[in-house]
């Protein structure tokens, strides 16, 4: 393994909020693939999750942890960006759904999707479902990418559904979701066209979505 990409890692897990923008400098200077750079704070993130859940850490550490996340991302956001293409590929509409205020996962996959050449309108968290149906009435956008990280607010995705379904919208564009709690048939069950388990195969299943 990396010694780096460990030291990354580990800056996640033990909160070096100071510290972590220097050391992704480091490593893009050192010329790491940003995906890579990326795979290894996730795995921090990861690693904090599970530490949370057995109680050796609590909210303080959650928000630190999102918060260093957060930096290291920062700074890695333009690196994933130069990596991919400039032509638009077509226009995406993304949030966090209501009641939820986990935005990490969402904003990865939205630099992966801005890197590989889609116009994002991201709505941010915490996001109404009458906020998503302006959107797609306003943008005309193909496909709304939701993301819910909490089992509590899994329910939104339907009530963004049946919000679509009212505006005799629906039909017009495609559902994708994703986080933790989530997987295809639950997703389906709540309405949702598709789900990715990850930001990298999120990306292919919209190619996928655009493609058809
Ligand atoms: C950081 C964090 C926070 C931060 C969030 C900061 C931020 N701006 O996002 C803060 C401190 C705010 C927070 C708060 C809470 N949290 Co929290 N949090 C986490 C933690 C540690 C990491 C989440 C994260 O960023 N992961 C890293 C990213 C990269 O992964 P990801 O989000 O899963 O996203 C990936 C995939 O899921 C997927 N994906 C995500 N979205 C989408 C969307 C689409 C369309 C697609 C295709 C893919 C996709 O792609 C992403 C990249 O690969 C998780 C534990 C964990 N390991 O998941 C708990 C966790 C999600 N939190 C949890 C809880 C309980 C809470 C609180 C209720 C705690 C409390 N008592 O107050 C509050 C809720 C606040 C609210 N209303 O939302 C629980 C949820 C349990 C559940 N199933 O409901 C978890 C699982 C911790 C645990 N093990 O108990 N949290």
């Amino acid at each position: 393994m990396n010694e780096t990409l460990d030291k990354i890692t580990n800056a996640i897990i033990e909160l070096e909020v100071d510290d972590i923008k220097a050391m992704v400098k480091a490593a893009l200077d050192a010329k790491i693939p940003a995906s890579d750079i990326l795979k290894a704070a996730t795995k921090g993130m990861d690693a904090v999750g599970k530490k949370y859940e057995q109680k050796e850490y609590y909210l303080t550490e959650l928000v630190l942890a999102g918060e260093t996340m957060k930096e290291a991302f920062d700074v890695l956001a333009p690196a994933l960006k130069a990596s991919g293409t400039a032509k638009s590929k077509g226009t995406i509409i993304m949030a966090t759904v209501k009641g939820d205020q986990h935005d990490i996962g969402k904003n990865i996959l939205k630099s992966l999707l801005m890197a590989k050449g889609f116009d994002i309108i991201d709505l941010g968290m915490d996001v109404d479902a009458s906020k998503v149906v302006d959107k797609v009435k306003e943008t005309g956008a193909k496909v709304v990418a939701l993301s819910s990280l909490l089992t509590m607010t899994v329910e939104q995705i339907k009530t963004v559904n049946d919000a679509l379904v009212a505006a005799k919208l629906r039909s017009k564009v495609k559902l994708i979701v994703g986080g933790a709690p989530l997987n295809m048939a639950l997703a389906k069950k709540l309405g949702a066209d598709t789900y990715a388990d990850d930001a990298t195969s999120g990306v292919k299943e919209i190619e996928r979505l655009f493609s058809n």
